[in-house]
């Protein structure tokens, strides 16, 4: 998997390299990262890569000719052409099945806007896809960037230490996470689930299940209906609504 990240600021996405799963799956080959300054493919002796919108208004513009000349650059390094892909607030919502997909794939670049954004007829000409981290704008699209980069990497295979954890990701079986506990065994006046202790595997594999469904239930009820629950998470959940309700007296186990 090789992944090229069209930046103003190489360095901020190259510490990506150091640490975590990319770094990891970097050091271990399983992933490329390459960054690039669209500044290198200024036509002019300042660098500029921007210029004042058309039409007016405040900020300025991100010019398409250097960036198109970087994509070039790109796609020339690269043995097949690969997805475009802008971090925006405009694009498609960037969940795990999108992740999946860019994982099974041999790769894409990353375009990051900056200013007030790029070129329109850049956009229209050279972006594929444009994807949203969330409804909320940003300085730029490199931190967008970066979750995709880092969120793809933690799906290659290998790149985990462990990895079901990747499988057991939240939102990779389509339900929010399971509590998780470590040392010390009493903190904050608060002891550690005694099924935890039990060392009943099984037990214990059910109660986290429990507690997944129990959490997307309660604070992500969207996810939960679009999921098909087999009989023994309905029964989980079951079990776990009903706790809800005895233990709230919520007659009609609204949860929170
Ligand atoms: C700025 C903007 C402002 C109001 C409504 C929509 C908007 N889109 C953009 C935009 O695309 N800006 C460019 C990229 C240049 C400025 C910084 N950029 C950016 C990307 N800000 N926020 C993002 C982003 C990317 C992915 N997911 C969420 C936010």
């Amino acid at each position: 998997m090789r992944i090229d990240v069209v930046t103003l600021f190489p360095e901020w996405v190259g510490q990506l390299e150091q640490f975590g799963v990319v770094g990891r799956g970097l050091r271990e080959s399983r992933l490329e990262l390459a960054c690039w300054n669209p500044r290198d493919d200024a036509d002019n002796a300042s660098r500029r890569i921007d210029d004042r919108p058309y039409g007016g208004g405040p900020g300025m513009v991100m010019q398409g000719p250097p960036l198109a000349a970087t994509l070039e650059r790109i796609q020339a390094a690269r043995a097949n052409r690969v997805p475009v892909i802008m971090p925006s607030p405009q694009g498609q919502a960037f969940d795990q099945d999108e992740a999946q997909r860019l994982a099974e794939g041999e790769g894409f670049v990353l375009v990051c806007g900056r200013y007030e954004g790029i070129d329109q007829r850049f956009v229209d000409a050279y972006v594929d896809k444009e994807l949203s981290v969330g409804d909320v704008v940003l300085s730029g699209g490199e931190l967008p960037a970066m979750m995709i980069v880092d969120a793809v990497a933690r799906l290659l295979s290998g790149v985990l230490g462990d990895s079901r954890s990747a499988s057991e990701d939240s939102f990779v079986n389509g339900l929010l996470d399971h509590p998780h506990y470590t040392r010390p065994p009493r903190f904050a006046d608060r002891d550690v689930p005694s099924v935890l202790l039990s060392g009943d595997h099984a037990r214990i594999e059910r109660w986290r299940a429990q507690q997944a469904l129990g959490a997307t239930w309660r604070r992500r009820p969207d996810l939960l209906a679009r999921r098909e629950l087999d009989a023994t998470q309905k029964a989980l959940l079951e079990a776990y609504i009903a706790e809800q309700k005895g233990e709230s007296g919520d007659p009609d186990g609204a949860g929170e």
